[in-house]
């Protein structure tokens, strides 16, 4: 009776902290972890100088970091296991080859490391995460907060990439980032990264000669950018050459809502990007975000989504020392 009693009691409280933290995947994460832990520095203040020089000097870092955000972090979590070398890491993975950006995280990592400033506290996780959030305003989108506390993995295997494909189907992408805990909302606002960068001829030239073995283009691409981007991409080319993601002239460096006008005037570069906007399941998001003007909020949100999926925090994992290998390299 009396045991039982303590039990429903001991029962009802674990379900009452269980209920408390509903966010219990996001971990420790919050907002300004970093706020007195190095002293008389800002880390983040620190961090946007350094991001601000090298993005005046090369504005295309913007693309390179939104990009390494989504690979580190939909790749066994945001554990800064895509910055990792060696032979087989994740960086060796073909999905991974054109990822750039390496030195931006290199040089934050180098001032935060000196000893006068904080050795050994701040994450390489996190430097991705805040770097990104900065080239993201520096390129005309919204300032959002960025959740901190994130600790560096100690493994990185090519293996364990699975990003999805350019010519993946709305609902094969739909489920690949549920898995991820993103829902379908999520994904149409993240996939708003393609407003920004470039891809290689190679990831969609198949929609401008052979769609499907057709023989002929992609009939949802509109004809005019046929013509444009065949001359960027010729038929014989390997396809190593790059286009815009987003095709509007005018925008195409800039963290907007363009690539949403964009598909829904067919004008969308992958084949993802085009089937985002005709599919019934994301349509109807895709018009409302063309139409609206919240885009930068809620990429923002989305970002910040992104950037909490399967952290590691308190004590998991470790603070590397140089973001390009493990503290205690395996033997
Ligand atoms: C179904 C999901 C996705 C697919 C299939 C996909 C596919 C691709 C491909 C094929 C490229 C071109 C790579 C190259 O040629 O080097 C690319 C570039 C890019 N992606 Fe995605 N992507 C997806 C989701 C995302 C998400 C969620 C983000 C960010 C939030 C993102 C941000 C970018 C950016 C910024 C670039 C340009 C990179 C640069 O200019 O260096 N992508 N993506
Ligand atoms: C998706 O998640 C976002 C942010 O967590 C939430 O605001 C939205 O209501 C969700 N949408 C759907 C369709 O579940
Ligand atoms: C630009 C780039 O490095 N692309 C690479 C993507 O992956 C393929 C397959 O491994 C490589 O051949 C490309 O060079």
């Amino acid at each position: 009776m009396k045991f039982s009693s303590i039990a429903g009691v001991a029962l009802v409280a674990l379900g009452f902290i269980f209920l408390s933290f509903p966010g219990q995947c996001y971990g420790a994460l919050e907002v300004g972890f970093y706020k007195g832990k190095c002293g008389i520095w800002d880390v983040e203040s620190l961090v946007a100088g350094i991001v601000e020089e090298k993005f005046s000097n090369d504005p295309t870092i913007a693309p390179a970091l939104i990009r390494m955000q989504f690979h580190d972090c939909f790749v066994k979590g945001c554990d800064a296991s895509i910055l990792l070398d060696g032979p087989s890491s994740e960086k060796t993975a073909p999905p991974n080859l054109s990822v750039r950006g390496f030195d931006v995280i290199d040089a934050v990592k180098d001032v935060l490391e000196t000893q006068i400033i904080c050795p050994g506290v701040v994450s390489c996780a996190d430097i991705i995460v805040m770097a990104t959030r900065d080239v993201i305003f520096l390129s005309g989108g919204g300032q959002y907060n960025v959740q901190t506390g994130r600790r560096d993995g100690l493994e990185s295997l090519a293996k364990n990439v699975d990003l999805p494909g350019p010519q993946i189907s709305v609902s094969d992408s739909t489920a690949a980032f549920q898995r991820k805990g993103l829902n379908v909302t999520d994904m149409v606002y993240l996939l708003g990264g393609h407003t920004v960068g470039v891809t290689h001829c190679f990831f969609f030239q198949d929609r401008l000669y052979n769609f499907q073995n057709t023989g002929r283009p992609d009939p949802s691409m509109d004809r005019e950018l046929v013509k444009t981007l065949r001359l960027s991409c010729p038929q014989t080319s390997s396809g190593s050459n790059i286009v815009n993601l987003d095709q509007n002239p005018s925008s195409s460096s800039t963290v907007d809502n363009s690539y949403y006008t964009e598909i829904m005037e067919h004008r969308g570069v992958l084949q993802i990007d085009q089937a985002l906007a005709l599919d019934p399941e994301t349509s109807d998001t895709v018009t409302s975000i063309a139409r609206g003007s919240d885009f930068s909020t809620k990429f923002g949100q989305a970002m910040v989504k992104l950037g909490a999926i399967q952290v590691l925090t308190g004590t998991q994992g470790e603070i590397r020392k140089s973001c390009r290998a493990t503290n205690t390299p395996p033997s």
